[in-house]
């Protein structure tokens, strides 16, 4: 078998297709949830065509008229012609829409109660009576509240709702709602598997791409309100006045949608950028550096939002290198931002091959000794696990343990360790295990969603024509940020929508979609990391297997983490192994430490298990693994079936598109289990079971596999050597 042989024909018959396409790729992803096409599929079309027949927004605020375009855009696509402004009259069937503020009509309304939930940033949809007329209301307190809501009124249109009794009041649970670009100067993005970096800096601040206001529509459409435009692995260039000026010209197209920006600061940018001789943060110096350059910018961007820092971690500058805390660097910043309004995100995703200590201890062990030691503007901003973005972790135990710090969740959405651009795996389940695990910190029901004040999602998006480099990895952007305003949203109810607004509201369609979506993660997790085994991916671009990385530096290797031996398999972190699982709370911890009850989903994460050993299930370890790894490569086949079924009811551009990347995921789930399985197999000695599918090859021969080093596309397809 040549794994890659068949995926690079796919891939090449795609891009043929499309060049030879004689006409606009209408369905070419661009459009993302937001494709407003007429509302064709749904018996409701006259119903929402006699509900919706003026609309009337009231105010004049770019903001509003943001809102006013979005609604005279999405009606007229999905009811299939433009409905009227207002004129003197008001009918029935008036859309209205503004803040008691900008409008007279709702300021008339009896609004008050449902106003008051909303919030600053919330809305309010209801159907009622206006001076007589039958009329649907959109209101907030803000312009941004009524954008969004007229978003949710699209929304409700698009996935088929009924708007007779409509009654909506939403606000946003976190006040932080950030995407996070790992986005580098020089075009290239960071893990990034979507083109080239969105900002392009070498045209801004004079030459503005269309795209960065659909892509701040996209995120008001979710309610995203700020993005972080340059990587953590940070740039003190970004900091000096002629990128200023690129950044200020990007604050502005996205203001009116209630983003806000903020940078990432190098640590050492004093040295770099102001000639310093030390970027100590307790030296007098440095610290008037930092508030003239955070007052330059707010000069430029009056409502920037401030900084993120990744400092002494994985070679980025920090406090430590001058022997200060991270408390220290933290409340430098946070002192020149205080008086405007801005904040500090300090990642807390710190380790050091120097300590001894478990790599996933490290950052509790660092940081909990710093509670209360930081300003009121800082957050700490903490990975969903302790590891970094595996398909599964526990949730991090900083998580609760920080009472008098307030916490901001980091995921990702760009798929690094989870197949990168092509393989389907929609995270919403991830990110909702983590929310909604108990930690115990303050009795039963803290869960994670109630110890953070934002989630931030480093993003997957880039230049390529749809964003995300593949059309369900846009299902991932909308989750994340339907999920940072309702935490408590399942992911069942998230698929429906996006599967409604990007492909139809047919049920012949939704529910196999919706079936592969969920089905998706537990099926990656399963072909590459079951169990609880984590970091098994090829060293550096994390593409494709690699339980063998050894060698260099330790704590990122797959064998630090795996621990296979002789005996078995997993890494002990009881108390008779780095007792990482002490950093939980009692109950949390009694769990995970018990092989009676820890879950066996993170059986290894915290065990480790002879390959006899039997499990709950009655099976051996081995047995367990082995049956793992073929269902993960089983639920890619049956994706690629149930996908195969849909031809003629998704179009045939998406159709194709997703089919290919199927075909690619199917091969490569197999190399994945393959490869594992034959490492394993090194160790365990333990025959597999009759009729369990083989390696097709030596252990040797996956050995050997070579990919290039971190491209684009990180797909093996040189140097394949033969069967
Ligand atoms: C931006 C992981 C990734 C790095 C990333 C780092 C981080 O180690 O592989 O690319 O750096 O996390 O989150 O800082």
């Amino acid at each position: 078998m040549r794994p890659f042989a068949s995926c690079r024909s796919v891939v090449a018959c795609c891009v043929l297709l499309a060049a030879a396409s004689p006409r606009p790729a209408v369905e070419d992803g661009y459009d993302l949830w937001l494709r407003y096409r007429l509302v064709g599929d749904s018996g409701r079309l006259a119903e929402y065509r006699a509900a919706l027949t003026q609309l009337v927004v009231e105010g004049d605020s770019p903001t509003l008229r943001a809102a006013r375009d979005e609604l005279s855009v999405g009606l007229a696509g999905l009811l299939g012609s433009a409905i009227p402004g207002a004129d003197s009259v008001l009918r029935d069937g008036a859309l209205i829409a503004g803040t008691p503020a900008t409008s007279r009509l709702v300021a008339g309304l009896p609004l008050a109660d449902d106003l008051r939930r909303a919030g600053d940033e919330g809305f309010v949809l209801r159907a009622l009576r206006v001076r007589g007329r039958q009329a649907i209301v959109i209101a907030g307190n803000s312009g941004v509240g009524v954008l969004y809501g007229a978003f949710a009124l699209l929304r409700l249109i698009q996935t088929d709702s009924p708007l007779r009794d409509l009654a909506v009041v939403s606000a946003p649970a976190l006040r932080l709602r950030l995407l996070d670009h790992w986005d580098n100067l020089d075009g290239t993005v960071e893990r990034g598997y979507a083109g080239p970096s969105l900002w392009d800096w070498a045209h801004l601040p004079d030459s503005i791409d269309p795209r960065y206001r659909d892509y701040a529509r996209a995120n008001a459409s979710l309610g995203i309100n700020g993005t972080v435009l340059t990587n953590v692995n940070a740039d003190a260039r970004v900091l000096a006045p002629a990128f200023l000026a690129k950044v200020a010209a990007l604050a502005a197209v996205f203001r009116p949608y209630g983003l806000r920006v903020y940078l990432t600061a190098r640590f050492s940018a004093p040295i770099e950028l102001g000639g310093l001789a030390t970027a100590d943060p307790l030296d007098s110096a440095v610290r008037a550096w930092w508030r003239g350059k955070v007052d330059e910018i707010y000069h430029v961007v009056p409502d920037f939002g401030g900084f993120v820092v990744k400092a002494n971690s994985e070679g980025q500058p920090g406090p430590q290198d001058y022997r200060r805390t991270h408390a220290d660097g933290a409340n430098l910043l946070a002192e020149a931002l205080a008086p405007h309004g801005g904040i500090v995100m300090w990642r807390a995703f710190v380790y050091s091959s120097e300590v001894p200590t478990d790599r996933v201890r490290q950052a509790y062990d660092e940081f909990v000794p710093l509670d209360g030691a930081f300003r009121d503007n800082v957050l700490l901003q903490v990975k969903n696990g302790p590891l970094d973005f595996q398909p599964r972790e526990p949730f991090h135990p900083l998580f609760g343990a920080m009472s008098r710090t307030p916490l901001i969740m980091e995921v990702q959405i760009t798929k690094e360790y989870l197949g990168q651009d092509t393989h389907l795996a929609f995270l919403a389940p991830t990110w909702e295990e983590v929310l909604r695990a108990d930690t115990y910190s303050h009795g039963a029901g803290s869960t994670v969603a109630r110890q953070i004040r934002g989630l931030a999602g480093v993003a997957n998006i880039g230049s390529d024509r749809d964003w995300c480099g593949s059309d369900f990895n846009q299902a991932n952007w909308y989750a994340f940020g339907r999920l940072a305003w309702d935490p408590g949203l399942s992911s069942t109810a998230i698929a429906d929508e996006w599967i409604r607004m990007t492909f139809s509201n047919d049920p012949r369609v939704v529910g196999p979609v919706q079936a592969m979506m969920l089905a998706s993660r537990e099926a990656v997790v399963n072909y590459m990391t079951p169990l609880g085994l984590a970091h098994q991916m090829a060293r550096g671009h994390h593409y494709g297997p690699g339980p063998w990385v050894s060698g260099g530096r330790a704590d990122q290797t797959s064998v630090y983490f795996n621990r296979a031996d002789s005996a078995g398999l997993g890494f002990d972190r009881t108390a008779s192994g780095s007792n990482a699982v002490g950093q939980y709370f009692p109950p949390v911890r009694n769990r995970f430490a018990s092989r009676d009850s820890v879950p066996e989903t993170l059986l290894l994460w915290f065990h480790h298990v002879r390959w006899n050993e039997r499990l709950r299930s009655g099976r051996t370890l081995w047995e367990e693994l082995l049956r793992h790894y073929e269902a993960g490569v089983d639920t890619v086949r049956w994706m690629e079936r149930t996908w195969g079924g849909l031809e003629g009811l998704v179009d045939a551009e998406r159709f194709h598109r997703v089919q290919g990347f199927l075909r690619i995921q199917d091969v490569e789930a197999r190399w994945w289990r393959d490869a594992s399985v034959a490492y394993w197999e090194s160790f365990s000695h333990l025959p597999l079971p009759p009729g369990y599918e083989a390696p097709a090859h030596s252990l040797d021969w996956y050995r050997q596999l070579r990919c290039p080093p971190d491209p684009r596309k990180p797909r093996c397809e040189t140097v394949m050597p033969a069967p």
